[in-house]
């Protein structure tokens, strides 16, 4: 995250999908709008189709320097750290200069005498030119945490006479952790904190887990505050988490020199006049698209590209057309347009003419992790593929033409005491079978003259990360499988209880 003047910005990884690196704007730390994505178009990111899922892009930082953005991240299935500038963060974004430097979590900083200074895992740091990417210098042992696994996420400040450097460490699920040092000089020695590290949710029974890759930023107002990294996991043990990792907002003390930051909860209230602490940075409203516009908005996100003529916004005006280009969401290559689920209990429908192909609407982590509704030749069918599993659950004959489609999550209640191991293995619809688990129903409707029918419910917990692995969340997808189909829209709303 950044600040210039009054405008925040914030960026964040995007891994496999394509347009990568989201970019939001706000002017009270709270409210967040997307105003784009820094990297748009293929020259700045290569995702060849063999990129695994969570492989791609990885933790971006956003800077702002003599007038222009900086953003720097790495491509993890390139292996290289790419950097490219803007002077309107909304874009175009430039080509990028690519920095033959190891390691991942790349941030930039400048230091007294106007130098660039690349920071990255490790930690290490480089002097380079940020106009062509050449090394100058390094690389400069910095300061490696306090002996957590992976010290990763590293940025440096200027502040006051000294330089801090915040790191991560533990690793980004629940041992993580953010731990702090500082030098009179960039080049160090870094002296630890008194007390590191000053912010983690390791080992505690708090809501929000596996608190940890952080970026530090003062407001207008003189008062500071920490962006970070953090799940919501859902029910007891594992923790399963389904919407990813989503970015939380501390506030922070500085006590005798060192950024201290309250016990965070939930339910903390932060200092007055301030946004609540812990603030998950999500959209709080709805969210409905009648493809109207002649672009898609910056919130769809597709998978590792987006050929231009596998979707059109003309070819039926105010309906999403999609082509088939891979014949399965199993593999890399179909044709997918998606949007981030961002709350525990919601609501998607999309209202699909199949014409004479196969289309619907799918709830995915990754190619073998997903739950989909699609209608083919008059049959609506739900199926669910985990792992090795592939089933079909649930199918209904509905009249050719246009038909609306409903995924619909609700967060379970806990497993009743009365619930033995043995009723979940015989549920119907047994392995996916919904039993009351300590994560959510997946329900699926097709609206027909006669009202909704729901179809399937399965067992939310092989949609989480905790099962699928890797860094993301689910998202609601819209796709083609076999020949074309036009959505008309595409509806989002959050249920009560989000
Ligand atoms: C990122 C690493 C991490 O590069 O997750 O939370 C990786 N920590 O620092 C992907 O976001």
């Amino acid at each position: 995250m950044c600040r210039v003047g009054e405008d925040y910005y914030l960026v964040c990884s995007s891994f496999e999908y394509f347009p990568g690196v989201p970019i939001f704007h706000s002017r009270d730390l709270v409210n967040w709008r997307q105003i784009g994505n820094v990297l748009d178009r293929p020259s700045q990111l290569e995702l060849p189709p063999d990129t695994h899922a969570s492989a791609g892009i990885y933790a971006p930082t956003i800077r702002h320097h003599d007038g222009r953005f900086y953003l720097v991240t790495t491509n993890v299935t390139t292996g290289r750290h790419l950097l490219v500038t803007a002077t309107d963060p909304a874009g175009p974004w430039s080509e990028p200069v690519h920095l033959d430097v190891p390691h991942i979590d790349p941030s930039l900083t400048w230091d007294d005498n106007g130098d660039c200074w690349l920071t990255v895992s490790g930690v290490e740091s480089y002097r380079i030119d940020p106009e062509t990417g050449t090394v100058l210098e390094g690389p400069v042992p910095m300061w490696s945490g306090t002996g957590g696994q992976y010290p990763e996420a590293p940025h440096l400040y200027r502040i006051g006479d000294w330089w801090y450097l915040l790191v991560s460490e533990g690793g980004t699920h629940t041992g993580h952790a953010v731990s702090i040092a500082r030098s009179r000089s960039i080049r160090g020695p870094f002296e630890p904190g008194p007390v590191n590290p000053f912010l983690t949710h390791r080992s505690t029974d708090r809501l929000v887990q596996a608190t940890g890759h952080a970026d530090l930023v003062q407001a207008t107002d003189g008062s500071w505050w920490m962006v970070l990294l953090g799940i919501r996991a859902k029910g007891q043990w594992p923790p399963y988490h389904v919407l990813g990792r989503e970015t939380f907002l501390v506030p922070v003390r500085w006590v005798d020199g060192w950024p201290v930051v309250d016990p965070v909860e939930e339910t903390m209230t932060a200092p007055a006049g301030s946004p609540p602490a812990l603030a998950a940075v999500r959209d709080p409203s709805a969210y409905r698209d009648d493809f109207d516009a002649d672009a898609l908005a910056p919130e769809w996100i597709s998978l590792r590209e987006r050929p231009k003529d596998s979707w059109s916004l003309t070819e039926r005006p105010g309906w999403l057309t999609l082509h088939a280009a891979g014949t399965t969401l199993d593999r890399s290559g179909a044709t997918l347009v998606a949007r981030r689920q961002q709350h525990h209990d919601c609501r998607a429908g999309v209202h699909v003419d199949p014409g004479t192909g196969r289309a619907g609407l799918t709830l995915r982590i990754d190619e073998a992790h997903h739950y989909d509704i699609e209608v083919a030749d008059g049959l609506v069918q739900v199926i669910g593929r985990v792992g090795p599993f592939r089933q079909v659950f649930g199918e209904l004959s509905v009249p050719a033409g246009p038909v609306t489609l409903t995924i619909a999550t609700r967060t379970d209640d806990l497993l009743p005491p009365t619930v033995t191991a043995a009723d979940q293995v015989t549920a119907p619809g047994a392995p996916f079978g919904v039993r009351p688990a300590a994560c959510d129903t997946v329900s699926f409707e097709v609206l027909t003259d006669g009202g909704p029918v729901v179809l399937a419910e399965l067992d939310g917990r092989y949609l989480s990360t905790e099962v699928a692995a890797g860094f993301t969340g689910r998202v609601f997808g819209l796709y083609v499988t076999e020949g074309s189909a036009a959505f008309d829209w595409f509806d989002y709303r959050p249920s009560a209880r989000s």
